[in-house]
């Protein structure tokens, strides 16, 4: 394939027309050698894939230097084990973080292609449920634009989160066949491969030294095989990886079936331990105690503590400086086993005695909690673990038997709280509580914002805090902005990097000096239009997915995130259901326009969730469809929430709506989002909402309804929602339209468990809080009508966003945690020019 336009070229200098020739040569030999097309073959597809080819030269390049770096100068590495990662698309971050944008894009155009429109046909790698799985993909970009020498360590699931679909109303789950297409960017190593195993028994021989010694002899090997995504950093030469593994059958084929004619049984074996990393489990606590959910957790254990280990060791002789040289950060306990597996590895392999073993294990593991709800805790059934992991249960039972021990004579804790700390939980049918498990073997023990971390160590932890109180920290999370604003808001960035210059990129801090401008009535024209265009851009979007016509002049008020009843779509429904009541029965009334969009999946067997889904999509149509409405309300549901739609969202969004009930969202990392998109907040005093509120003042957030503490006093006291509701005619009236079929009028009664819910128990206090809440609503209604005041909340609140970048968090976790410094930037050859 032959160059033909040389028309842009002309404009670059020498050097850059250089640059822009070899970049032709190298898509189009992509195009035509390793994509297989040629200019009467080709689509669009093939356009993506080959430009995947051309960066991914890129980015294996630097992955070769930075390789070689960490190699000579032989730093201290961090391992991030998780069960999930977000990272939705690559490719234009990728563009962004190496700094090609620019010449890529040109590079394009000058085959007559838009770059935007061809990155639009990478399929998100949905290999997470929300905000623990994206947490994790922020952490590896800030990881590589810090000079972190950090890894991800997870599964490479056949299938993410499913595909949402909504029908008659209902979500519908459709198969995530992520990488059908072939994932043009990462690099397959099927030179790193380990055997994983399961099942079996465990036996003792005598060591020649004389010493006592176990053994397992697993009853079934799965392999384990190395697929890398290229993490690069921003404005930085270091490209890290995400290490993704892939579950292989041990043998092509049972031989014993196949042996006796049974051929088709012999292949079924190959697909059954193959299953491993089919797919990714979404967040339902009835899929809880799933026997294949903890075969992947070890599996992704197993095989990742053999890569660090065989790392390690081509650098060292013996593993007594391996905490020196390394730390594995716990995404949760869905990968807590891992501490028995190290211990297995150090007793069992390399003949360390178990004080030694131990000291080291507590070493290196750290441990994330991201949940207080404690009917989200992880167990498992002993009977379980047995079966699979037969020495790992022996090594659990004796980490608590020592710990135990130890507790119990240092006299800190009483029996109930014993119990309460207790690896084990008895009962008819014992088990282990791995978050327990997970808080003995590590290091440190973190929450993911200060009212949670503080919550942790009052509630769940509260016993195991008298025992360890330096373990426990708190680590806000936060969110890239390279991402989060630069690649998702370029008009937004445009018009920062104007006023203050590009330094914000990787020192978020740097936005404060935006309130210099804030004064500025032309700026803030400028960024009301920068606004108004994106939302005119959400706008279209909306058409095209929904087929709904809404007004970007209206204010975008908006909830996105998994579909669960603690984070109260609900209450936000019920008061959208308030507002076209009171349109209809004052049909002149003057009222902000409003569009409410709301976006998130439902766990599959989660069924209040998706009641909750089908009443949101029931009240749109009929709020849709009313012309007494006119153009005062829209309701809009979309489809299939995910990473690449939320940086559509985000950008064009006036209101965000955080509003769980006080003490039950860990931290939350969209509300950083909407914030450093310039979305005014409205929310309760939750998660790292209170943060936020810190941050910007009182006048510049909307907050509102009972604060944890009064949340706990009010259930204590026997909360009954019918108080709440005979305060309330008007949420009598609602409640009313929901029990007599106002919005279920081809499916009677189909919504009375929710009725009934808000009736009768009321777990999340909406009740308690709906006044409040509705009548902040009417002070944001009243607010957005002054644009100008309007205007400077936003540029406020984005100048006051520094806080919540990841790059502030990983900074902490490297100081305070990891114990690493940060490596030097090592100037890159190409960079992104903000705007
Ligand atoms: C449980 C059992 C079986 C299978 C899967 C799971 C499972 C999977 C994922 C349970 C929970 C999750 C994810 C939880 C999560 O995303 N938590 C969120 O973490 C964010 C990052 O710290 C916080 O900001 C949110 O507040 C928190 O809800």
């Amino acid at each position: 394939m032959i160059v033909e336009n040389n028309r842009l070229i002309t404009l670059l200098s020498e050097e850059q027309k250089a640059d822009l020739i070899s970049l032709e040569k190298q898509f189009a030999h992509h195009l035509e050698y390793t994509i297989g097309k040629n200019k009467y073959t080709l689509g669009n597809t093939d356009i993506y894939k080959a430009l995947g080819h051309t960066v991914r030269d890129f980015l294996i390049d630097r992955l070769n230097v930075t390789n070689e770096r960490y190699l000579n100068e032989d730093p201290k590495k961090i391992y991030y084990f998780s069960l999930e990662f977000l990272m939705g698309r690559t490719l234009m971050n990728a563009l962004i973080n190496l700094g090609l944008y620019d010449i890529i894009k040109q590079m394009i155009g000058s085959f007559g292609f838009d770059l935007e429109s061809i990155l639009e046909f990478e399929m998100d790698a949905g290999l997470g449920n929300g905000g623990l799985g994206r947490l994790a993909a922020c952490f590896l970009d800030s990881m590589a634009t810090l000079n972190i020498p950090g890894f991800g360590y997870g599964i490479r699931y056949d299938y993410g989160i499913f595909n949402q679909i909504i029908v008659n109303g209902s979500q519908l789950e459709m198969p995530d066949h992520w990488d059908a297409d072939g994932v043009p960017y990462e690099v397959v190593r099927p030179d790193i491969t380990f055997s994983v195993g399961f099942y079996g028994h465990t036996e003792t021989h005598i060591t020649g030294k004389g010493k006592l010694q176990y053994r397992w002899i697993p009853g079934e090997t799965v392999l384990a095989s190395a697929h890398d995504c290229p993490v690069p950093g921003f404005n930085t030469s270091t490209v890290n990886y995400l290490r993704l593994w892939t579950a292989k059958s041990s043998e092509e084929f049972n031989l014993d079936y196949f042996n006796h004619g049974d051929y088709m049984k012999a292949v079924q074996d190959k697909s059954i331990s193959e299953n491993i990393s089919k797919v990714l489990y979404p967040n339902d606590t009835t899929e809880q105690g799933k026997m294949l959910r903890l075969k992947q957790q070890y599996f992704m254990v197993c095989a990742s503590l053999q890569d660090i280990i065989a790392q390690y060791k081509q650098a060292n002789v013996s593993l007594d400086r391996l905490s020196d040289k390394i730390a594995i950060q716990l995404n949760d306990t869905h990968p807590s086993i891992g501490i028995s597996e190290l211990m297995r590895i150090l007793m069992d392999q390399e003949d360390w005695d178990w004080d030694d073993a131990w000291d080291l294990t507590t070493k290196i593991f750290s441990y994330t909690n991201h949940t207080v709800l404690p009917e989200a805790l992880e167990t498992w059934k002993v009977s379980l673990i047995e079966t699979l992991l037969p020495r790992h249960m022996q090594i659990i039972y004796e980490i608590n038997q020592r710990f135990l021990e130890d507790v119990r004579k240092s006299g800190k804790l009483n029996e109930t709280e014993i119990e309460e700390v207790s690896i084990i939980e008895e009962g008819n049918e014992k088990r282990i509580r791995m978050a327990n498990l997970a808080v003995v073997g590590a290091n440190k023990v973190n929450g993911v914002a200060a009212l949670h971390s503080d919550l942790i160590i009052k509630t769940i932890f509260k016993s195991f805090y008298k025992i360890f109180p330096d373990k426990f920290n708190n680590k806000t999370n936060g969110i890239t902005p390279r991402r989060w604003l630069i690649q998702s808001n370029p008009s937004l960035t445009a018009l920062i990097a104007k006023k203050i210059g590009p330094s914000f990129a990787t020192d978020l801090e740097k936005l404060r000096d935006l309130e210099n401008h804030i004064g500025d009535a032309e700026f803030r024209n400028d960024w009301a239009k920068v606004k108004q265009v994106n939302k005119e851009n959400l706008a279209k979007l909306i058409k095209g997915d929904t087929g709904i016509v809404i007004d970007p002049d209206s204010m975008i008020d908006v909830q996105v995130k998994r579909f669960h009843e603690y984070k109260r779509q609900l209450l936000n429904i019920l008061r959208v259901i308030a507002l076209y009541r009171r349109i209809k029965e004052n049909p002149n009334i003057t009222i902000t326009p409003r569009t409410v969009i709301f976006g998130g999946k439902a766990a599959p067997g989660y069924y209040m969730a998706k009641l909750i889904i089908k009443l949101i999509n029931n009240v749109a149509s009929i709020v849709n469809h009313d012309k007494d409405v006119a153009d005062r309300l829209k309701v809009i549901f979309l489809p299939n929430y995910r990473v690449s739609l939320a940086e559509k969202i985000i950008p064009g969004t006036n209101l965000s709506e955080q509003i769980s009930t006080a003490g039950t969202e860990a931290s939350g990392t969209s509300n950083m989002k909407f914030m450093l998109n310039g979305a005014l907040t409205i929310g309760t005093l939750d998660g790292a909402n209170v943060e936020m509120l810190e941050e910007v003042g009182r006048e510049n957030i909307y907050i509102f309804g009972l604060k944890t503490e009064e949340v706990f006093a009010t259930k204590q006291s026997g909360y009954d929602p019918r108080d709440w509701i005979e305060k309330n005619e008007e949420m009598g009236r609602i409640l009313r339209m929901i029990r007599e079929n106002f919005f279920s009028q081809n499916e009677l009664g189909i919504f009375m468990p929710i009725h009934d819910s808000l009736f009768y128990t009321d777990t999340y206090l909406l009740m308690a809080d709906f006044k409040a809440y509705d009548e902040m609503q009417k002070k944001v209604a009243e607010d957005f009508r002054n644009a100008e005041e309007w205007t400077k909340k936003a540029i406020l609140n984005v100048a006051r966003a520094g806080k919540f970048s990841s790059d502030r968090t990983i900074r902490e976790y490297a100081k305070d945690i990891w114990k690493v410094p940060l490596l030097s930037t090592v100037p890159p050859q190409t960079s992104y020019q903000l705007g």
